[in-house]
């Protein structure tokens, strides 16, 4: 006979592993959006213990739909290699625009992500970071629902070598430090231009402050760089490259 207090035992002794060993990582991911799964699969493979916070119940960010509802995401040549890294199918619709199933790009991600190493931790949120001696070292982290609900409870801490904020247009963690007087601007992303979008994408990605990464569309949030809707080549590509830049930091 199944007993209900095993189920309960099991998922609570499995999370419980999992939460205690992911307190003190190498990176910490803030965001289970493209760029930050993408950052965090690369990270993993590089050998990096990594982990990824996402405030959400699901995964994946703004990858679902498509645009529009319309669950097509569209991906430039430069990046067509990270699609076949993942295995994910697609077709090309004219030369250099590469189509792709919206939900087979999510999920593929998520279980490649997840199968590298990667634990995510969904329904929780990042609400601020530990910074010591000038330079971020580590995430402050509350269940979902206490913000939602404003119960007045404390939160807890992980510590990190790094910490990336890949939390899109919001880049709500480097907004703490912003918050705190820690950086002098965070100008948000411009109007819609498709390419200039996913070029800057990439070259915004970088250490803005000791110890913190931004990603994806929080890297063009800080740097007042265009949006640029359903073409998602510049999500993997910035996840990459902050995946190498810090691999070679940690190496260091
Ligand atoms: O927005 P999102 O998908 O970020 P991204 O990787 O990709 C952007 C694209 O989806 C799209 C686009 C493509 O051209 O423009 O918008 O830059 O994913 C961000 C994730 O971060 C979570 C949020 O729920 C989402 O899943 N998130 C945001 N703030 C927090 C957070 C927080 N404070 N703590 C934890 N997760």
């Amino acid at each position: 006979m199944l007993r209900d207090v095993t189920i309960s035992r099991a998922i609570i002794e499995s999370y419980f592993h999992d939460l205690l060993s992911n307190l003190e990582l190498d990176v910490a991911i803030v965001g289970a959006g493209p760029s930050g799964m993408v950052a965090a699969y690369y990270l993993a493979k590089g050998g990096a213990k990594v982990a990824i916070f996402e405030k959400k119940l699901s995964i994946g960010g703004g990858i679902w739909g498509g645009a529009m509802g319309f669950n097509k995401i569209v991906v430039q040549e430069d990046a067509r290699e990270i699609l076949d890294e993942f295995g994910i199918r697609y077709e090309e619709f004219e030369k250099g625009y590469y189509v792709a199933d919206a939900i087979e790009v999510a999920s593929t991600i998520a279980s490649k992500t997840v199968k590298a190493g990667v634990k995510i931790f969904n329904m929780i949120e990042v609400e601020d970071l530990v910074v010591k001696d000038g330079k971020v070292s580590g995430i402050v982290i509350n269940w979902t629902p206490v913000h939602m609900t404003g119960l007045h409870v404390d939160p807890l801490t992980v510590e990190s070598k790094f910490v990336v904020d890949s939390t899109g247009h919001g880049a709500q963690v480097t907004q703490y430090l912003l918050k705190r007087g820690l950086i002098k601007n965070i100008p948000g992303e411009g109007p819609m231009w498709a390419d200039q979008g996913e070029k800057l994408t990439v070259e915004n990605t970088k250490e803005v402050f000791p110890g913190l990464y931004v990603t994806g569309m929080a890297a063009n949030a800080v740097s007042g760089a265009p949006r640029m809707g359903p073409i998602f080549g510049g999500m993997f590509l910035s996840g990459r490259k902050a995946a190498k830049e810090i691999l070679s930091k940690l190496k260091v």
